[in-house]
């Protein structure tokens, strides 16, 4: 609780372009929180230095996650937006949580897995600490609630599992979250291979729709995304995961249901649903890609919200950061 209200908490790494799957699995429900929540909304940098970056390119994307928020309808009057490396109690909690933190527990983190094998030539100590920083972020805020992708399931465990083991050490001291996966997206398959997650860093760029992608090239991409040879427009994920996954896209962006899509779609083909799709997706981010346009012409605005973000951030973590050193025996 803070200021009387439960505290959502949530990141994205500007690591990358945003996709439709970023989008749809996280940013697009984080603005329903914000009436009823005290909401602290990050972009997360010390997470993206984790993988090789250009500075240039990561200072760049840093501005525009934060303006993608806002486009996506985060009030920075209603939310906390800021920037992660602007609060320095994430690095410091987060080190104090490294030795409240099991090796064999890091090595069992799939991301971990997925990211070295990717990475091989840069398997770095961030890369496997990544989910204790993951973990002091949310803490930090006595946290309630995380919106995220289902990819972050068992991250989000290792947090909870973090702040018991810790409460139970000394005394209650972190409140222990809860995730919130939205049931109609929590995870969109890439759409060149979709028993795979959309992912930012994919290197093929067929396999994500950009969130600033133009509307001829979201046609494009929809129109090459890989289905089957059957002509059915019907959900089964199992036996059709690449339809499958168009439907979710499609329930995403229209509210329709599967049973709808699939009376829509009857007798058609999937040339005809494909385009739908794509269109649906184009006429959802129009808006979105506008607003983001005129923000990232204001670069004055975006650094005032960020510097009034990290006041406000920085003023609720120091809170908890110095419960956690009186507990753990810092001189304060
Ligand atoms: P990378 O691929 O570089 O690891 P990412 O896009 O998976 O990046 P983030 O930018 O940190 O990682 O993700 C931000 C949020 O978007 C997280 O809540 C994550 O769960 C969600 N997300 C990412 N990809 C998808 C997806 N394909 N489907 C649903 N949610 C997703
Ligand atoms: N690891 C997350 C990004 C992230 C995050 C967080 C999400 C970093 N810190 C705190 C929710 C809460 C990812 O999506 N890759």
């Amino acid at each position: 609780m803070l200021d009387g209200k439960k505290v959502v908490f949530s990141g994205v790494q500007p690591s990358g372009n945003l996709t439709i799957g970023n989008y749809l699995g996280a940013i697009k429900n984080f603005s329903a929180f914000s009436e009823e929540y005290r909401c602290f909304y990050c972009v997360v940098d010390l997470h993206a230095i984790t993988v090789r970056q250009v500075p240039a390119e990561l200072r760049r994307r840093t501005y525009e996650t934060l303006a993608l928020y806002m486009a996506c309808g985060l009030d920075p009057e209603k939310n906390t937006l800021f920037v992660q490396s602007h609060v320095p109690a994430h690095a410091e909690l987060s080190w104090i949580l490294n030795c409240y933190t099991m090796f064999g527990e890091l090595s069992r983190m799939t991301q971990f897995k997925d990211k070295s094998a990717k990475h091989a030539d840069n398997i770095n100590a961030g890369l496997f600490t990544y989910p204790v920083l993951m973990a002091a972020d949310i803490l930090l805020y006595q946290t309630d609630l995380v919106p995220v992708g289902v990819d972050q399931r068992q991250h989000l465990e290792l947090a909870r599992d973090i702040a018991g083991r810790f409460n139970q050490a000394y005394s209650p001291t972190f409140v222990v979250p809860e995730g919130y996966m939205n049931p109609t997206a929590m995870k969109i398959a890439s759409l060149s291979n979709p028993t795979a997650k959309m992912s930012k860093s994919d290197p093929n760029p067929n396999a994500c729709v950009y969130i600033l992608d133009p509307r001829d090239a979201i046609l494009k991409k929809f129109k090459s995304a890989v289905t089957d040879s059957d002509t059915v427009v019907r959900y089964a994920p199992e036996e059709k995961p690449g339809v499958s996954n168009l439907m979710t896209i499609y329930r995403a962006f229209t509210g329709k249901s599967h049973e709808q899509i699939e009376r829509e779609f009857e007798g058609k083909g999937y040339g005809d649903f494909k385009l739908a799709c794509g269109e649906a997706c184009a006429d959802a981010l129009a808006p979105v890609q506008s607003e983001f346009a005129k923000l990232m012409a204001d670069k004055a605005y975006l650094e005032d919200v960020m510097k009034k973000g990290a006041e406000a951030a920085s003023y609720a973590a120091r809170k908890t950061l110095s419960k956690v050193k009186k507990k753990v025996g810092f001189v304060i």
